[in-house]
């Protein structure tokens, strides 16, 4: 793959959204390709899905049809934008990729996580991200900023339990996989995450054979 994926992962209110654009800034400046995207969406598809799925008033959609649309809306996204991305060599940005279904279906629902795994497969052609960023603050406190000025999504209206378990099932992925993700302390303030962000994507970019142009 010519290209470098990164994603940005976390509880609600986390920051991902703000980060996402300072981090696109920084990395044009220095003269790569960026390319950003967020899940669920990222194609006309996998955006009516996301309207499904985010939608308060779907109260009774079951766990099983909640993770296998997680699932079609990343397939699409991967075939039809992500993978085209890479190939022709663009550093694309998610917000939010497979590790989502990890931590809410799986830490959250209590979802088989061999069967998260073999869903992963099956989505995405067994692609993964090459540096996923996780933005870490207690869920309490994400949900607090993320709610400050809008109303509760379908997702945000469970227990604050919920969330917590959330939270630990992402802590749980960044010590099992202590290359590919990287916990940032996200109680730090915002220009001190974006420094963290930036400096860490661009030793690993550097590694993988991306150099500022
Ligand atoms: N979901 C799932 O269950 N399974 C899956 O497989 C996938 C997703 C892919 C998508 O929602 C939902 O789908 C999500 C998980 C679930 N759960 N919910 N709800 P979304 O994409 O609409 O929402 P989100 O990803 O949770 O994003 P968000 O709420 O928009 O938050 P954010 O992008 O992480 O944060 P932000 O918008 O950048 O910042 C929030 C506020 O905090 C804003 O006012 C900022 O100015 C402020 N902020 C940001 N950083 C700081 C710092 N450092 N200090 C102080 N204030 C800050």
């Amino acid at each position: 793959m010519k290209g470098f994926f990164i994603s940005l992962e976390g509880v609600e209110g986390s920051g991902k959204s703000t980060q996402i654009a300072l981090l696109k800034e920084h990395l044009e400046e220095r003269g790569h390709r960026v390319e950003v995207t967020r899940e669920p969406g990222g194609t006309p598809i996998s955006e009516a899905i996301r309207k499904i799925l985010l939608d308060p008033s779907n109260d009774a959609l079951h766990p099983t049809a909640e993770i296998l649309l997680y699932a079609s809306a990343r397939a699409q996204h991967v075939y039809q934008r992500i993978l085209p991305w890479l190939e022709a060599g663009a550093v694309v940005i998610s917000d939010r990729f497979f590790d989502s279904t990890t931590a809410y279906q799986g830490a959250g629902r209590g979802m088989a996580s061999v069967e998260i795994q073999r869903l992963h497969l099956l989505a995405t052609g067994g692609l993964s991200p090459n540096l996923t960023i996780l933005i870490d603050l207690p869920a309490e406190d994400g949900l607090a900023r993320a709610t400050r000025y809008r109303a509760s999504d379908r997702i945000e209206l469970e227990s604050i339990e919920f969330h917590r378990r959330v939270r630990q099932g992402y802590l749980r992925l960044a010590d099992e996989y202590p290359d590919r993700v990287r916990r940032v302390d996200g109680m730090q303030p915002l220009d001190a995450v974006a420094r963290e962000i930036a400096s860490t994507v661009d030793a690993r970019l550097d590694t993988a054979g991306h150099p500022a142009k």
